[in-house]
């Protein structure tokens, strides 16, 4: 999963980029993950809006702008700014802690006591590096690499290579590239890929050796260059393209590799798909009809709300038919 959020482009780009530092903000600083979300939500429907908001009314109209966001946006297409904004990038710790979060591996927590500690820069944590976790060296390591988001031309050459080498290894594995990319998204924060086996269920036994021969595999080629963290299911690291004939250099990416029981599988994809919104409000919407949704699987609830067995899925057709609703291609699941 990435930090850094793409940019949308709409006639109310300016709304949309201070409700996202607002939710930052509320995320990395307050550590108030409601607020992050309500902040989230607000600029992804008012991204959507086609017409150029003309006031906090307005905006109102809209589902997931209260009246608190109203004002500020009034506050802001009156006055061209927002106070608070201002207050917060001010404001030495606020932008400090905000700052340190954007290193992978460090999180609000993390960032505060950094902060605290007077550990405030990269140059600050550069002096402190024998202190960090595994996870956040790697992360300051190539920190300027994770900043920069991935053109859909290298994800599909990424796919192409992890695909390839999957069929060599074992043609019976079966792959996906999830995320913003099967959305797709012109530019992506990292690389999720989903992976299942069909000798690979919840029946059966772990498989750690599905997953890590897989890692070794990739590692081989010397297209995974580190490891942030492995375990029986997940893999978290960074990969490399090599180098193109042009002298091109690539960078260092974010990958992260899910082994998932082939009966799990496409809740696996759906829910790794995304995006983030688009799964809140599938998830509110099966629970309307009756059904609880997560990552694992769909079950239905029964009168008292305890939920039964999982239903069995064979598709990401067959989630949206157990909740009655229409089909939704990847790349109409923004929210
Ligand atoms: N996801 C989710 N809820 C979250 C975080 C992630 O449902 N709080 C799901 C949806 C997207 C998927 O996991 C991958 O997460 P990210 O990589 O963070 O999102 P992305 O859509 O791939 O965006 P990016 O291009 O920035 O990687
Ligand atoms: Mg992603």
């Amino acid at each position: 999963m990435s930090k850094r959020k793409a940019p949308q482009e709409s006639p109310n780009e300016g709304i949309t980029d201070f409700l996202t530092e607002l939710a930052n903000y509320e995320r990395n600083v307050n550590r108030a993950i409601h607020k992050y979300n309500a902040y989230r939500k607000a600029a992804s429907v008012i991204s959507k809006y086609p017409d150029k908001i003309k006031n906090g009314n307005e905006a109102k109209k809209l589902d997931g702008v209260g009246a608190k966001i109203a004002e500020k946006i009034d506050e802001f297409l009156s006055t061209g700014k927002l106070r608070k904004i201002e207050k917060i990038r001010s404001d030495d710790t606020s932008s400090s802690i905000n700052f340190l979060t954007r290193v992978t591996g460090i999180g609000p927590a993390a960032a505060r006591k950094f902060v605290e500690e007077g550990v405030k820069t990269l140059d600050d944590l550069k002096k402190i590096e024998h202190k960090l976790n595994h996870h956040q060296q790697i992360g300051l390591k190539y920190f300027e690499d994770f900043e920069k988001r991935i053109p859909r031309a290298e994800m599909l050459k990424m796919q192409d290579l992890i695909l390839s080498e999957l069929e060599k290894l074992d043609p019976e594995y079966i792959g996906t590239v999830c995320g913003s990319f099967r959305r797709g998204a012109e530019s992506s924060g990292d690389i999720d890929i989903l992976l299942t086996h069909p000798n690979f269920t919840s029946e059966s036994t772990k498989q750690p050796k599905l997953l890590h021969a897989v890692v070794d595999h990739l590692q081989g080629t010397g297209f995974i260059t580190d490891t942030l963290s492995k375990g029986e299911a997940k893999f978290m690291g960074v990969c490399k393209l090599p180098d193109g004939d042009e002298g091109s250099d690539c960078l260092h990416r974010r990958i992260d590799i899910r082994l998932i029981p082939k009966d799990q599988y496409y809740c696996g994809v759906l829910y790794f798909t995304g995006s983030d919104i688009f799964n809140k409000n599938m998830r509110t919407h099966a629970l309307e009809k009756g059904f609880t949704l997560n990552e694992y699987t769909i079950r239905p609830l029964g009168v008292t709300g305890v939920a039964g067995e999982p239903l069995p899925v064979d598709s990401e057709q067959d989630i949206f038919e157990y909740i009655e609703w229409r089909y939704r291609e990847p790349k109409d699941r923004s929210e």
